[in-house]
């Protein structure tokens, strides 16, 4: 249902945290390694054949000179969303950044933060829950968990500092 592709192996430990939050949605993916720049056949490849394989979403992730978002987006109907790697070829993260964002009028990518993940595979998640009810009803009960999240940390710290608010 959701692809998930990146540049490049040492690009795994950041994209993996998409495939978990989609494995903990349930939310079937598939996951693999295809470079605009080495393998740009494969890319090409992949991106054309997407639709036809039953993904509904791309998340695409790579660093540097981050081609790989924009070109697969180029190439298939299907939303892509841009993951932006601090690589090691990275200057600073904001080439990644850029890269990734700054796409021509006509072929948009949604960029995520850099090593954004996660919320890659929310939103991925939220596209398919905008026409699927059961992820729709699991993504309220991820977003409910955070807010209770957030209150017990309002009650941890209140039994060290003062707070009248509540
Ligand atoms: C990009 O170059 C990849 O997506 C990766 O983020 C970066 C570095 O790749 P390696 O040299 O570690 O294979 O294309």
């Amino acid at each position: 249902m959701v692809g998930i592709i990146m540049g490049s192996q040492s690009d795994l430990a950041i994209m993996e945290q998409a495939a978990q939050f989609l494995q903990s949605l349930d939310i079937p993916y598939e996951l693999t390694v295809v470079s605009a720049h080495r393998t740009p056949e494969r890319m090409l490849d992949y991106a054309k054949t997407a639709k036809d394989r039953g993904l509904q979403v791309i998340i695409a992730g790579a660093g540097g000179a981050a081609h790989l978002p924009g070109m697969v987006a180029s190439c298939t109907t299907l939303p892509v969303i841009g993951v932006p790697i601090l690589s090691s070829n990275s200057i600073d993260g904001w080439d990644s950044v850029l890269s990734i964002l700054q796409m021509p009028s006509g072929i948009p990518v949604a960029t995520v933060a850099l090593n954004g993940a996660t919320n890659a595979g929310i939103l991925a998640a939220k596209i398919i829950g905008s026409t699927n009810d059961s992820i729709a009803q699991k993504l309220e009960i991820y977003q409910n968990s955070l807010e209770a999240k957030v209150l017990s940390t309002v009650d941890e710290i209140k039994k060290i500092h003062p707070n009248h608010y509540g």
